[in-house]
């Protein structure tokens, strides 16, 4: 496949080598009452992507590709989570912390659950992870590895901090990547605008961009 309106150069992947990777879309971030509105945060702008991740993640699935989902979760222990994390800034609620859907970014909680609208289907990798990337102390690279994955397609949230990460573990793991660009979003839209300029700068330093009507006309 060829997404010609990608930037900042045309993106060729073959179906079989690539995987669509979904970044945290979890309640706890987009979901009014959760805890990304309990920080102050507008969270109607993470919730504006939904339609669009549900259209490409039908397509893919329909095409029959690899799909991968993760979630931004600890242990209920927080044997995972580093004290710089929990103790980082001063936060009205921490990791770990009841929140209003259970326990902040611990995993098995209400708030810690993929989205409905996007939930995965039996058989689909959904990974835990305790860092901002998804290859950190999760075995993502290994999985790639063992399906002969080259490239990866990504979606979620939030755009320069989860997402951005983990594009850039994978280039410097090898991989291929592009970021589908009206299936991500940020609380802070300067920060989105910024992190698409950067992954596409100097020649795809990180990887390419697109919109996900480019990869929804090849999937038809
Ligand atoms: C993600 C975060 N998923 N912003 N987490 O981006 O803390």
């Amino acid at each position: 496949m060829t997404l010609a309106r990608a930037q900042p150069f045309a993106f060729r992947f073959d179906l079989a080598h690539a995987a669509l990777v979904i970044i945290d879309m979890q309640r706890d971030f987009i979901e009014p009452g959760g805890f990304g509105q309990t920080l102050g945060n507008d969270v109607r702008r993470l919730e504006a992507i939904v339609p669009a991740c549900r259209a490409v993640l039908a397509a893919w699935r329909q095409a029959g590709a690899l799909v991968v989902h993760t979630r931004e979760a600890h242990r209920p222990d927080l044997s995972d989570c580093p004290p710089a994390k929990r103790g980082r800034g001063a936060p009205t609620l921490r990791i770990g912390d009841p929140g209003p859907m259970g326990r902040i970014l611990v995993a098995g909680e209400p708030g810690n659950q993929i989205i409905p609208a996007l939930a995965p289907l039996a058989g689909e990798v959904v990974l835990d992870k305790p860092g901002k990337g998804a290859f950190y102390a999760t075995p993502l690279q290994a999985l790639l590895h063992e399906r002969g994955i080259s490239h990866l397609l990504f979606m979620g949230v939030t755009t320069e901090v989860c997402v951005q990460t983990s594009m850039r573990e994978a280039n410097d793991r090898g991989y291929d990547a592009l970021l589908l660009e009206d299936c991500t979003e940020s609380y802070f839209p300067a920060f989105k605008a910024a992190t698409l300029e950067m992954i596409r700068a100097q020649g795809a330093i990180v990887g390419w961009t697109a919109p996900s009507a480019a990869l929804l006309a090849e999937l038809a």
